[in-house]
């Protein structure tokens, strides 16, 4: 196959004082990090329907981009295989690892289901063969139970039984072809799972059944050697009003409720925190206390405008604490960095497909460093630990941490205080001024 991006370069690392626009100024793969190279902590994961599907179709207008990639005609199997190609190079010359898709950004869907599949095994034996090639990995799989006009009800939680199982066999399907690219995680976003009015629903039976379907698919996964693990990428809103998923910490307790927290971690995509009202760093603060993170979809919301825009991340600030969050979690196992995020729809031609990514692996690479420096000045670390302090150096405050204390052996406490005392000043500004002088001083 001949190139598709022709005249554009594979990326390099120039640093920071590069006007190259095509090179990178803070990612450098092999620096090491803490003690690791950047590329193994930031495990950057291309969106192969942003990517390579989105040609900027809006509620407005149609697309402004051509990502047919040579194809004659899109939406054929040409045109998938093309995709196959086109994300390959893409994947080459930006020195991405690794890739995730739905099944129907792989293939154009069918009326029915067996030829669809039938597209995906032709697919999948070509992904095969190019990941045979070049080293790269698929990170993670899911199905698409949103699109299709029977899942307008949902998926797992739809009232028909009948659309039911053409979600059980897209799962199934997507399982396989994760297990056959050697994916190390399944992806079940929320897609249609919610509600628009309570006047026509049933609430329990609902997510009762979405439990019901993410049971099978552990037991049919793990049947077939799937040792990765599964994943809820919580959204609280749009495309339903009400999702079930809403956040971090209401999948936590769903995942526990139904005895499914020893296969399922989260996926914190940024822009569905910001969505929640949260910021990014606490849903993904929330997945780690719950012990419960596992991978993050990378991209960065608007705050003037309410909906799910996928942007690059630009924000430093946002970058930096997330890889604080996650370098203090351990950082990635199975999961990774999946840059769910499109260019602009102004931003149409093949050179802004790089410089989007550019865009995105240079704002992690530096919130990498900046989180790691955070880290190692060790002053906000140390703030934190002596906020909590007496809780270690009293006895009362050590019987509340262990256990022990009583209500009674408290208000006896309490009663020979006398007035009770501030906790001491929270030095936020303080903070935020340390923060600064790592970020830019
Ligand atoms: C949509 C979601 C979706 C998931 C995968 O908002 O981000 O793309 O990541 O189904
Ligand atoms: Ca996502
Ligand atoms: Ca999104």
């Amino acid at each position: 196959m001949s190139e598709i991006f022709k005249g554009l370069p594979k990326v390099e690392y120039k640093g920071p004082q590069s006007r190259d626009p095509l090179a990178f100024k803070y990612y450098d793969a092999g620096k090491a990090v803490l003690g690791k190279p950047m590329k193994e902590h930031l495990k950057f994961a291309m969106a192969w329907w942003h990517n390579l599907g989105a040609a900027g179709t809006d509620m407005f207008g149609p697309g402004t981009a051509d990502k047919r990639f040579g194809a004659a005609e899109a939406g054929t199997m040409e045109h998938a295989h093309a995709k196959v190609e086109a994300g390959f190079e893409f994947m080459g010359k930006l020195g991405i690892d690794y890739y995730c898709f739905h099944d129907v950004d792989l293939v154009p869907e069918a009326a029915d289901i067996n030829e669809t599949n039938r597209r995906i095994d032709e697919i999948a034996d070509h992904l095969a063969e190019k990941q045979a090639e070049s080293g790269r990995k698929l990170l993670w799989g899911t199905a698409n139970m949103f699109s299709n006009p029977r899942f307008m009800n949902g998926a797992g939680s739809s009232n028909s039984a009948e659309v039911f199982c053409f979600a059980a066999a897209q799962v199934k399907k997507a399982l396989d072809v994760t297990v056959k690219l050697g994916g190390r995680g399944y992806v079940f976003w929320g897609g249609r799972e919610g509600y628009e009015t309570l006047l026509n629903t049933d609430v329990a039976f609902e997510q009762g059944n979405i439990a019901a379907l993410m049971k099978m698919a552990v037991s049919y996964g793990r049947g077939i050697g799937f040792d990765g693990d599964f994943y809820i990428e919580p959204k609280p809103k749009e495309p339903m009003k009400h999702q079930y998923d809403f956040d971090a910490a209401t999948s936590a307790g769903f995942l526990k409720k139904y005895g499914l927290d020893k296969d399922f971690k989260l996926n914190i995509e940024a822009n569905h925190a910001t969505l929640a009202g949260h910021t990014f760093q606490h849903d993904l603060r929330v997945a780690a206390v719950e012990g419960l993170f596992g991978s993050v979809d990378a991209n960065q919301g608007d705050m003037l405008l309410g909906w799910d825009t996928d942007e690059f991340p630009f924000n430093a600030y946002e970058t930096t604490f997330a890889m604080y969050e996650i370098l203090k979690a351990g950082g990635f196992t199975n999961g990774g960095l999946n840059f769910d995020s499109k260019s602009r729809r102004p931003s149409y031609t093949y050179e802004d497909m790089f410089k989007s990514f550019i865009l995105g692996m240079d704002s992690f690479a530096l919130g990498l460093v900046k989180a790691a420096a955070i880290i190692e000045d060790g002053r906000i670390d140390a703030f934190v630990k002596e906020r909590y302090a007496s809780y270690e150096t009293t006895e009362y405050g050590r019987a509340i941490r262990s256990g022990t204390a009583t209500l009674a052996g408290l208000a006896e406490v309490a009663g020979g205080l006398g007035a009770p005392a501030l906790p001491g000043s929270g030095r936020q500004e303080e903070l935020e001024s340390i923060v600064n002088q790592i970020l830019f001083g």
